[in-house]
């Protein structure tokens, strides 16, 4: 929506809703294009723009006719919403570096309305850039808002995927994966770069050359294919500095098949053209398969390549010594997936570049820093030998080589205990020999970072304990965070306003500490007031689209408690889902005067379940089987509504986050690396209702345990639960000493006896949570999550107290803005300053 304020929230590029990158590069300053020694030129070139570009509604509109016409070759007589959109963003994408962009939404509002468009309807063509899975990706683009917003060098790289994420749909309560194909209708923010082409090389052999007295290796790949850039432009807010998310798509190696042609081949000629296109085809869903393990891999390294190619030709174009690489470059790698850049730079560095592996090696050490996203160790990619050493013989050469001078530096260091140095090697040897990509993005990289305080400690005392050993000063602690631009100040208009309003600035869109402020209106009356109106009216939206995708109509009076990400047993949507049986158990039992002091709840859940993940899909199906039951018992009416909302995605994030009261986090202590959910909803003023894991940890430091409603097992009590059912470590508060309680038993027989339908369906997710098998401890943690309910039931009830609450969570999350985050990964990861556009 359009804010009255002049802030430009149209013109927050499409893909930023998803996310992409991979790997940021952070560019050193001195080496940005447009500045540095390009100074001057850069100014004289803003200033011509300030003078040429017009703003004003009149000449909007002449542009987006003159677009209408010669762009998608319309009538300026009949063009529809959509392509409104495309216009006004091609009309304005190339213009990104203007300032006045962040303050032209009125006059585009008023252009289009003059055209007999509707503003807001516009906007909402805009389709979501699924390119991601979700956390990590989600995670990235709100990096790089922030680095463009605090005027960071850097550029973001990814895969242009044809087919990203899929399209949820439910039909008969089971979901169903459809293709979206994002592209479809274009993109117009992103701008094509023909010209900006490299070769990838696949296959083929390492042969051993003579050069000047010296035995050399080279890579003769037998397959090439051609990256193509397509950019998207990020504009900062408040600022010139727009950066970059180049994505790579690939095309067939415009060099002829001269070989395939000469043998009559030329049918598989043209196969093995369109072969090539299907590696920047599809984004696999399934973080956990293995399946298509080899276009995976494929895609990995032609990312890789493209990438590098790039980063390379820029740095040569000014620089001839490789010494100052370190200084102009420092390259991040988001989890593992893009780490065999190591092996790339010393391969382009050894055999382009003939340089001593030695000095290479130096140099690689100093450009590269990991963060790992996850907590389970089995998760840590490992890429079987023979694989890669028939995709990429080279690469494979350079793997064993690093691997043996670590092996020879790590011998000096601990001695020959052979059990830690294979279990710290490179190369695990098994019954599938493989790269661990883990290992060698920790013996590259200068940081290895955790994503909260709680993922840290597991990093140092768990899963990457021996490197902690050898490297202490590698592992730093860098708490995720997401950016209020987006977060507030587009998804909830209202708030920002209200926000703004009572801090009597705007500067907390910039500067998120400000939001702490807030606090010191948590007591006012005529706050709290206006603080309910926006809640409501936000729970309006929400109602309103709830009604619209379910036919569920649900009471603004209620809760509306939320639970929204990806369908994992981790997260324990299943916990939910028993707890709103146990709920509707006891509205059954109850007298009408007990009813009558009931809270109304209305529970939503939303999210996507990989498609080849059972047990997830099944918790779908059972979470519409409840909601059958439960949403037509004239019994209940609005005291319990339950509704999934299908394919869950930013754009829905946007519409439910803002409307909801309580919002669910209930992954079993341990498991969840950081979680950046809880920050959103803590953002909008909705109450956690939470177990002590990832980032929600540092939450309640920030706002206090009171200001939450908090249960479960903690981390260091969930070893012990799993072996023996009950903690030995301090009882746990508020649980009952029963191994599992009589409340969850009755739930689970409902399941199991069919009470919602499906008996045989449901019986293996039965069994994954019976005592005996309950990995992430449902049965345990159940009475405690029951209770934590009852105080949220509890504190609905009194509006005061749960305003002031949402207040203090509100002014709490300064703590947890993605500008932080990226603050410290500059000053302690990258070693960067900003660099501020001239205005
Ligand atoms: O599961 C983590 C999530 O906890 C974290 O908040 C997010 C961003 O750091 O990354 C997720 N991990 C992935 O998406 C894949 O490792």
């Amino acid at each position: 929506g359009s804010g009255s304020n002049g802030v430009g929230v149209g013109m927050v590029p499409a893909v930023s809703r998803s996310a992409v990158s991979r790997g940021v590069v952070v560019r050193r300053p001195g080496f940005v294009e447009g500045l540095g020694e390009h100074r001057a030129k850069a100014e004289r070139m803003f200033s011509l723009m300030d003078g040429f570009l017009k703003n004003d509604p009149i000449s909007l509109q002449k542009d987006i006719l003159h677009h209408v016409e010669y762009t998608v070759a319309r009538s300026r007589f009949s063009f529809d919403d959509f392509e409104a959109y495309q216009e006004v963003v091609i009309g304005r994408v190339s213009w990104l570096r203007d300032r006045d962009v962040w303050h032209i939404v009125d006059q585009c509002a008023e252009a289009l309305n003059q055209l007999g468009f509707e503003f807001e309807v516009v906007a909402e063509q805009e389709g979501d850039a699924a390119l991601g899975n979700g956390g990590l990706a989600r995670f990235s683009a709100c990096q790089m808002d922030s680095l463009a917003t605090l005027d960071y060098p850097a550029w973001g790289y990814g895969l242009r995927y044809e087919y990203g994420l899929f399209r949820q749909i439910i039909v008969d309560g089971f979901q169903h994966e459809q293709p979206d194909y994002w592209l479809n209708f274009g993109n117009p923010w992103e701008i094509a770069r023909i010209h900006v082409t490299y070769e990838v090389k696949f296959y083929g052999t390492v042969e051993e050359v003579e050069m000047n007295g010296d035995k050399q290796k080279i890579w003769i790949p037998g397959e090439t294919v051609e990256a193509v850039a397509y950019d998207n432009p990020i504009p900062g807010y408040g600022t010139r500095n727009t950066i970059n998310l180049r994505l790579w798509a690939a095309k067939p190696s415009s060099k002829f098949d001269l070989e395939a042609y000469n043998t009559g081949d030329y049918i598989n000629s043209v196969v093995n053209r369109q072969r090539a296109e299907t590696i920047s085809n599809v984004l696999y869903p399934d973080d956990r398969s293995h399946q298509g393990k080899e276009l995976r891999l494929k895609q990995q390294y032609f990312f890789v390549s493209a990438s590098l190619q790039d980063i390379m030709r820029r740095f040569k174009e000014e620089h001839t010594n490789f010494d100052e690489l370190p200084e102009k470059v420092a390259l991040h790698l988001n989890d593992t997936h893009p780490s065999l850049s190591i092996a790339e730079v010393m391969r382009m560095l050894v055999d382009e570049e003939h340089l001593s592996w030695k000095k290479a090696w130096d140099i690689v050490c100093k450009i590269f820093s990991i963060t790992t996203h996850t907590m389970v160790a089995e998760g840590l990619e490992k890429i079987p030998v023979d694989l890669l050493g028939s995709l990429l013989p080279r690469h494979l050469e350079i793997l064993y080589e690093i691997n043996h001078h670590f092996m020879e530096e790590l011998k000096e260091r601990i001695g020959l205990d052979y059990s830690r140095l294979s279990q710290m090697s490179i190369v695990e040897e098994g019954a599938v020999k493989s790269i661990r990509m883990a290992n060698l993005s920790i013996v590259c990289s200068h940081t290895v970072n955790g994503v909260s305080k709680l993922h840290l400690e597991t990093l140092k005392t768990k899963t990457f304990k021996d490197f902690y050993g050898l490297w202490p000063e590698k592992f730093q602690c860098k708490t995720n965070g997401v950016t209020q631009r987006r977060w507030i100040v587009v998804s909830n208009p209202s708030l920002r306003d209200l926000i703004s309003k009572w801090l009597g600035t705007e500067a907390w869109i910039r500067d998120a500490d400000i939001l702490s402020g807030l606090r010191d209106h948590v007591d006012n009356a005529d706050f709290h007031l206006e603080w309910k109106m926006v809640k409501k009216v936000n729970k309006m939206r929400l109602a309103e689209y709830i009604e619209a995708m379910s036919g569920v109509k649900v009471s603004l009076d209620a809760m509306f408690d939320v639970q929204v990400k990806r369908i994992h047993e981790y997260k324990r949507q299943l916990l939910n889902i028993f707890g709103i049986i146990h709920r509707y158990n006891c509205l059954k039992n109850m007298d009408k005067d007990s009813r009558r002091k009931v809270v109304p709840r209305v529970c939503i859940i939303g999210g996507k379940a990989a498609p080849g993940y059972e047990m997830a899909k099944k918790i779908i199906k059972l979470c519409h089987a409840v909601a059958e039951k439960i949403n037509n018992d004239t019994d209940i009416g609005d005291l319990l509504k339950l509704v999934f909302i299908p394919d869950y995605n930013v754009s829905v994030a946007e519409l439910v986050i803002p409307g909801a009261d309580l919002s669910q986090h209930l992954s079993t202590a341990g498991n969840e690396a950081s979680g950046t959910g809880n920050m959103k909803f803590l953002m909008n003023g909705c109450l956690l209702l939470a177990t002590e894991d990832g980032s929600t940890v540092e939450i309640v430091e920030e706002i206090g345990a009171d200001n939450l409603f908090l249960f479960g097992a903690k981390v260091d009590e969930v070893a012990e639960l799993r072996e023996n059912g009950v903690s030995n470590l301090a009882p746990l508060q508020n649980a009952s000493p029963l191994k599992v309680p009589l409340q969850f038993s009755r739930v689970l027989r409902m399941v199991r006896d069919g009470y919602f339908g499906h008996k045989d369906y449901f019986k293996s997710l039965c069994d994954s949570v019976e005592a005996a098998n309950d990995y992430y401890l449902l049965g345990t943690d159940f009475m405690s999550y029951l209770e934590a309910q009852a105080a949220a039931d509890k504190t609905f009830v009194n509006q005061e107290k749960w305003t002031r609450m949402s207040i203090l969570s509100v002014a709490g999350s300064w703590r947890f803005s993605s500008d932080r985050t990226i603050q410290d990964y500059a000053e302690s990861t990258w070693k960067i300053n900003p660099c501020r556009c001239p205005l």
